[in-house]
């Protein structure tokens, strides 16, 4: 299964077309505009997020409700479209005045004007807007329909903002869906929601950004999604690759991650337990539910830290790209904290790849011949 996104932030849409999709996966729109609206909300998101009521509309790929096996194409519409007619506009002779010169310190603006032969740093950044995230959730949750079906469940929770830390939680994939979804930053615990959303509120007192660290899991996996055969085909760096590619995100570990490196081999691995009618299991996950490149049937627990959104509404310097002078970076409006929001587009992010690794290893035609091949594996490997 692949995605690809098309759209500005200020532009007429976004759009999402996933191929790879099997016939026979029951998925609805309101199931998609269920995850859009997840992304959207979040203590220390911006205007933008008043102004927009993502929906999805499903262009193609969906009859009655049902996968028909077609690449489905999704579109979001920009909302604030309507107050950038003249800006964003495909056609015509852009007025004077509207080029934006000023480019932000840690967003793309600088390197992506002189990639791309502009002077309008706006070309850049109307793309390289996290606003872009939204298709990829819309995208993920075609995914996330097919996990469901499979009964994988993908979620999330916030576990840091700023130098605001969640105390350590004994098994990710047990935290309740509810009380994430019940916190303004999608942190399971009230005190620690609380804190944090004073960090936010004193981060915006001062014009600054926050970043902070979520942890996508995904339970009911089966093992041996991946190999440890190909590099290319390893479940843990297309993991990486795809969460990495998430504006902001700074770096993805698996399980204990880079806590491994510190300790003796007789604490870092998961030790292999069995039991008649009960096959295979492990005590601990330090492994994060990856092994050898392959997922091993244990909880995945993804990792990721995000660093401050660059928008900052007390600018840094930067340079006019006209007169080459000292001058503060471009500011319109932005978020103060975006971490709950990203964990979600992570959560989408991890989806995709769980749901190629599911049709590369089981099939890709048809829900009904996946889920026979995936219980003929299920039963030989009990035996
Ligand atoms: C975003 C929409 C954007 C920003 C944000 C993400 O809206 P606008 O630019 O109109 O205010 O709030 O984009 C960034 C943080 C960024 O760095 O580009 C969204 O919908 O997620």
């Amino acid at each position: 299964m692949h995605y690809t996104t098309a759209g500005e932030s200020h532009g007429r849409a976004l759009t999402a077309i996933v191929t790879g999709v099997p016939a026979g996966i029951p998925l609805l729109a309101e199931n998609i505009d269920a995850d859009l609206a997840r992304r959207q909300r979040g203590y220390g998101r911006g205007a933008r997020q008043t102004i927009e009521a993502d929906k999805a509309m499903i262009l193609s790929g969906v009859r009655f409700g049902v996968t028909i096996g077609s690449p489905i194409s999704l579109a979001v519409n920009n909302r604030d479209w309507d107050n950038w007619t003249d800006i964003m506009c495909a056609s015509g002779t852009k007025p004077d005045g509207v080029r934006e010169t000023a480019p932000r310190p840690g967003h793309a603006d600088l390197t992506g004007v002189l990639k791309i032969a502009s002077d309008d740093v706006r070309d850049v950044l109307e793309r390289a807007s996290a606003r872009e995230t939204a298709a990829r959730v819309a995208a993920g949750a075609v995914a996330k329909a097919l996990l469901r079906a499979l009964g994988v469940s993908v979620a999330s929770y916030v576990s840091a903002i700023g130098s605001v830390q969640l105390a350590p939680v004994d098994d990710p994939g047990a935290v309740d869906p509810l009380l994430v979804e019940s916190s303004e930053v999608r942190c399971p615990d009230a005190e620690t929601t609380a804190a944090m959303k004073h960090e936010i509120d004193a981060a915006r007192a001062d014009g600054e950004s926050l970043g902070g660290v979520f942890v996508v899991t995904a339970t009911g996996l089966v093992p041996g999604l991946g190999t440890y055969a190909e590099a290319a085909g390893r479940l843990d760096a297309k993991l990486a690759a795809a969460v990495i590619s998430i504006p902001a995100i700074k770096g993805v570990e698996f399980g204990d991650g880079f806590g491994l490196a510190g300790v003796r081999g007789s604490g870092a691995h998961d030790e292999i337990n069995y039991a008649e009618g009960q096959g295979f299991s492990r005590p601990t996950n330090h492994a994060g539910g990856l092994e050898g490149g392959m997922s091993n049937g244990e909880t995945l627990v993804v990792r990721a830290a995000m660093k401050p959104i660059p928008t900052l509404m007390r600018p840094l310097a930067s340079v006019d790209l006209d007169t080459l002078e000292a001058i503060d970076a471009s500011k319109e409006r932005s978020d103060v904290c975006a971490v709950p929001a990203a964990a979600v587009v992570a959560e989408a992010e991890v989806a995709l790849v769980l749901a190629g690794a599911y049709t590369n290893k089981f099939g890709g035609d048809a829900l009904v011949d996946i889920v026979a091949a995936r219980d003929g594996y299920l039963a030989r490997i009990s035996r």
